[in-house]
């Protein structure tokens, strides 16, 4: 029995630009529930966790903008998803920025004991209040899950660490902060940057990703849409030329579907506001299509 379980985490406290709180939506308009209803025996929408709209306010003292109110909804986004996973469900989170990463990997973690993460993103999202240039933390999940950064974020769910540096493999990176970079090289995180991407090509960068994962008794795909060119992903808050292209990410969302090895996923930074008629909640839909096994033939 396949079962789906997709929980709307609609968080704009994470970054500056607002509108990104409605990702879900857009992605429920994009048709996700109907796309993926073929290919499970059931597909529960368990909606949304509600944020609010309160205003944008910065922390003086840590300098991380809206923490409490971050750490508190994660709270909430790590209880539907570790109650998903209880239930016998395939957890799937539909952003909101990435700071709800921190509470889709609260929830995850708990069940797995060698939890692998792919981080799908043209960002490494390795930034500390200290290291990161914007004060942002959707900027900064990757860390927290590592058990780096505010006591508030990292104790999510009541444990830390969530996962090990030698568990994660970043792909599509291309813009790293210097503080991000030295955090990579210290803890020996894996990452094919473009560069690797145009120099192997997506067929390799996802058989060598799927062996180095292979032992984990689960994978999390953590996927932000801004790891595309936005060419195809013009909808997000921080777009980032050179990126991924579309028929890549099909591509090694198809890998991972033959492979097997995923066990939950987030789609996020989909930003209406500055999109193009929905076009990068609809290709969040596809992908998703793709990652649970849509064939073309
Ligand atoms: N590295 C920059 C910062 O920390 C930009 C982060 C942009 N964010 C995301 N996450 N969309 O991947 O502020
Ligand atoms: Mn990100
Ligand atoms: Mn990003
Ligand atoms: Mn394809």
């Amino acid at each position: 029995m396949k079962k789906l379980s997709i929980i709307g985490m609609p968080m704009d406290l994470g970054q500056m630009r607002r509108g990104v709180d409605m990702g879900p939506s857009a992605i429920r308009y994009a048709g996700v529930n109907e796309r993926l209803k073929k290919l499970f025996d059931e597909v529960h929408d368990l909606g949304d966790i509600a944020i609010g709209r309160p205003e944008v306010m910065i922390d003086e003292e840590s300098n991380l903008r809206n923490l409490d109110l971050v750490a508190e909804k994660n709270e909430s986004l790590a209880v539907e998803v570790d109650k998903a996973i209880e239930s016998g469900s395939f957890p799937l989170v539909l952003g909101g920025d990435h700071s709800i990463a921190i509470g889709t990997l609260a929830g995850v973690a708990k069940h797995y004991q060698n939890l692998g993460v792919i981080w799908y993103d043209a960002h490494g999202d390795l930034n500390t209040a200290e290291t990161s240039p914007s004060g942002n933390i959707h900027g900064m999940p990757l860390a927290v899950s590592l058990g780096i950064g505010h006591s508030k974020l990292t104790n999510v769910g009541g444990y830390t660490p969530k996962i090990n540096p030698e568990n994660i493999v970043i792909i599509g990176a291309r813009s790293l902060d210097e503080g991000e970079r030295e955090l990579i090289k210290e803890k020996g995180i894996k990452v094919y940057t473009m560069h690797e991407i145009d120099r192997l090509g997506m067929t390799k960068v996802m058989e060598e990703t799927i062996a180095y994962l292979k032992d984990k008794d689960g994978v999390h795909l953590s996927l932000d849409l801004d790891g595309l060119d936005p060419h195809d992903a013009p909808g997000v808050g921080t777009p980032v030329t050179g990126g991924i292209s579309y028929r890549e990410s099909h591509l090694a969302m198809e890998m991972l579907a033959e492979s097997k090895i995923v066990t939950s996923a987030e789609f996020v930074e989909v930003n209406p506001i500055l999109d193009d008629k929905n076009k990068t909640a609809s290709v969040a839909v596809a992908l998703m299509g793709s990652l649970f096994g849509e064939k073309l033939l």
